[in-house]
């Protein structure tokens, strides 16, 4: 298949764009370099030294013969999203090139409103370009867990059967998101879904839980390969941060109870998750949403692994009930149904003790690279 992923430099996308090259598909890559441009803004920085898209993609070219043609530009920029629809006419859209992280959305009013332009917009542009010149391609939009919330009642995939007043219907499920990056992604699921709606675009919206690991058998087979791996208070999240706190000596930050609980996925199925959805698109006007994870823990469960993990390689660690940054409810009920990608032939890596020592060796292999300073939270949520 042609298949485009944008956001194939980031912490998904890049092992995303090799193991769909590796599996035989037509990879190109859009991708802006906004992320590395934040780390400079945060004056921040990956685990593991990473090397240059051009680099990255001249490596996997000369280990397989492979090639993944590589567009430098910004979705928000309708003509250079054109030029990319034409030269490259996708079969496949995946899309993972969004402003990520909640507490980055949560800075100040700028920030808040950079995340809202850029991911939804830029959604938007790609659904544009498909109306225009492919409407037979397949859009694979990355979404969030997180558009849900973490209601009282179990979370359905996307979809629930709700009868009021004698009448019955199968709508959206209700959302609650927990930041403006969450809200952006709410707001894309609602503009896909009027454009499946009237247009007849198909689409997949993956509702994807917290990602952890770095690597896949994909880019372990060369460092220039290497994937990123944060561990920032703005752009880390959950579990590679505990790994990298135990890696250099700082407590491991639960905020506050530590009850939050969430859908979690390794890296490397995430990759799968990505092909199975491409090798399975949806109807034409249909927008089908699978919530992808597949595991859930709280944090504070998180740091007992961890603190676990650390020991077993004579690493002693101390967990911290920090004060919450976040507004979120600290303990609640959690049961999401995570069932359509398994069904579709995902097998699951699950959390053990080996995944976690592998993780963390990696984290120590790279230790020094760690900015004391970015480690403790200091965006708010009030
Ligand atoms: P990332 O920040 O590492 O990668 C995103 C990439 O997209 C970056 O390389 C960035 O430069 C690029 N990008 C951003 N805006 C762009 C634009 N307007 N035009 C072109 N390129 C642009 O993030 P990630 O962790 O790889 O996440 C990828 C996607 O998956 C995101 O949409 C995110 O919301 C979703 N997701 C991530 C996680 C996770 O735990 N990392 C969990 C659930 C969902
Ligand atoms: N948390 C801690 N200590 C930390 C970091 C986080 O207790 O040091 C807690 C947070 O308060 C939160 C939970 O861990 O309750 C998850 O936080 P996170 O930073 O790991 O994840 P989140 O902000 O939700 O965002 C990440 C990705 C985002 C993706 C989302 C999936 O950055 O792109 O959409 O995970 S989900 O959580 O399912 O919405």
């Amino acid at each position: 298949m042609r298949i485009i992923v944008a956001g194939g430099d980031g912490f998904c996308g890049w092992p995303t764009a090799l193991y769909l090259s590796e599996k035989g598909h037509d990879v190109s890559i859009i991708d802006n370099m906004v992320r590395r441009k934040i780390d400079e803004e945060l004056h921040s920085n990956s685990v593991t030294p990473i090397a240059s898209l051009e680099e990255r993609v001249a490596k996997w070219k000369e280990l397989t013969g492979k090639e993944i043609k590589v567009y430098e530009g910004d979705l928000n920029h309708y003509d250079f999203l054109t030029l990319v629809f034409k030269n490259e006419r996708p079969e496949a859209f995946v899309h993972f090139a969004e402003q990520r992280s909640a507490p980055y959305s949560m800075i100040d009013r700028e920030h808040a409103i950079y995340t809202h332009n850029n991911n939804v917009n830029g959604n938007l542009n790609v659904l544009y370009a498909i109306k225009e010149f492919e409407p037979d391609c397949h859009l694979v939009k990355l979404g969030t867990m997180g558009e849900y919330g973490q209601p009282n009642i179990d979370i359905e995939e996307g979809y629930i059967e709700i009868e009021h007043k004698g009448r019955k219907d199968t709508l959206p499920f209700p959302k609650q998101p927990g930041s403006f990056y969450h809200l952006t992604k709410v707001h894309d699921t609602h503009n896909i879904q009027f454009a499946c709606r009237i247009w007849g675009i198909r689409a997949t919206d993956l509702h994807q839980g917290v990602v952890y690991g770095l690597e896949t058998n994909e880019t372990r087979r060369d460092p220039v390969l290497t994937n990123r791996l944060d561990y920032d208070a703005v752009f880390g999240t959950a579990l590679n941060r505990f790994i990298i706190q135990a890696a250099t000596g700082h407590d491991i930050t639960v905020y506050g109870a530590g009850g939050q609980t969430r859908g979690y996925l390794n890296i490397e199925d995430t990759v799968r998750c990505i092909e199975l959805a491409c090798e399975n698109p949806a109807d034409r006007g249909e927008l089908r949403v699978y919530n992808q994870f597949t595991e859930s823990f709280s944090v504070k469960e998180l740091a007992e692994m961890v603190t676990k993990a650390a020991n077993s390689l004579d690493i002693e660690t101390t967990v911290k009930n920090i004060e919450n940054p976040r507004v979120e409810k600290e303990e609640h009920y959690y049961n999401a149904m995570a069932t359509k990608l398994i069904d579709l032939g995902l097998e699951p890596h699950l959390l053990t003790q080996e995944v976690l020592v592998d993780i963390l060796k990696a984290a120590i292999e790279h230790k020094e690279r760690v900015i004391k300073d970015n480690v403790m939270p200091k965006v708010t949520w009030k």
